[in-house]
């Protein structure tokens, strides 16, 4: 069974929008929204994150199988390779998404063993690139050159009462009549950490009406 089946918040998602997603997750055939067919991917590590800083979050997914390379050459598992492509599907903003991985340079292009993808803005300039962790082999690093014009907000949190790092800390953000939430956690993906600071896209605006900061031990 795919891992992601166990977490509440995708359990709670599959009625709605990423359904579509999930139609199968047996661990070897998915469907990318926005695609036009069956791909035979594990998704070992599906991310949401704002990857064009237009306020929506996109979806990042690792691939790799469980079975290994021998088990596979074996005709244990026919229909699945070892190494597989990562995808991502740039979220519309109106309920849909677009699969956008053939478009995305090479680093879409190799076929690893992938598991789990964390995310910083390591050049700082604005937007979240992409480490990925694969089995025995190296780590991928993805620049994220998406080169638009959207405007971000990047907070760091440092606890005084709460845990200095604010773990737990919730952030809520408000431009005009839309909010955005992100907490901050001390893990993502599979055996990964992401920059701990929240990142959050603005698309066209250059500035928040509102931040609300929800500590851990009740303050707001
Ligand atoms: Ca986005
Ligand atoms: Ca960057
Ligand atoms: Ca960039």
């Amino acid at each position: 069974m795919c891992a992601i089946l166990d977490h509440p918040l995708i359990l709670s998602l599959i009625g709605g929008v990423l359904g579509e997603y999930f139609n199968y997750c047996g661990g070897d055939r998915n469907y990318y929204p926005g695609d036009t067919g069956w791909h035979p991917d594990m998704e070992v590590g599906v991310n949401f994150v704002d990857l064009d800083n237009d306020g929506c979050q996109d979806i990042f997914v690792t691939n790799g199988h469980y079975d290994n390379a021998e088990e596979i050459h074996e005709g244990v598992n026919t229909f699945s390779s070892y190494a597989q492509l990562n995808h991502c599907s740039l979220n519309l903003g109106d309920g849909t998404f677009t699969e956008v991985s053939s478009q995305s340079g090479s680093g879409f292009l190799i076929n690893k063993v992938s598991r789990g993808g964390a995310f910083a803005d390591y050049d700082n300039d604005g937007d979240l690139d992409i480490l990925i962790t694969n089995s025995n082999q190296k780590l991928g690093l993805l620049r994220n050159d998406i080169s638009n014009t959207n405007h971000w907000l990047t907070i760091c949190i440092i606890g005084i009462q709460s845990n200095k790092d604010g773990i737990g800390t919730r952030i809520k953000i408000t431009i005009g009549r839309i909010s955005q939430i992100r907490e901050v956690k001390s893990g993502s993906s599979y055996l990964c950490q992401s920059d701990m600071r929240l990142h959050f896209g603005l698309g066209g605006s250059a500035s928040v009406n509102q931040i609300e900061v929800q500590w851990t031990n009740g303050l707001v």
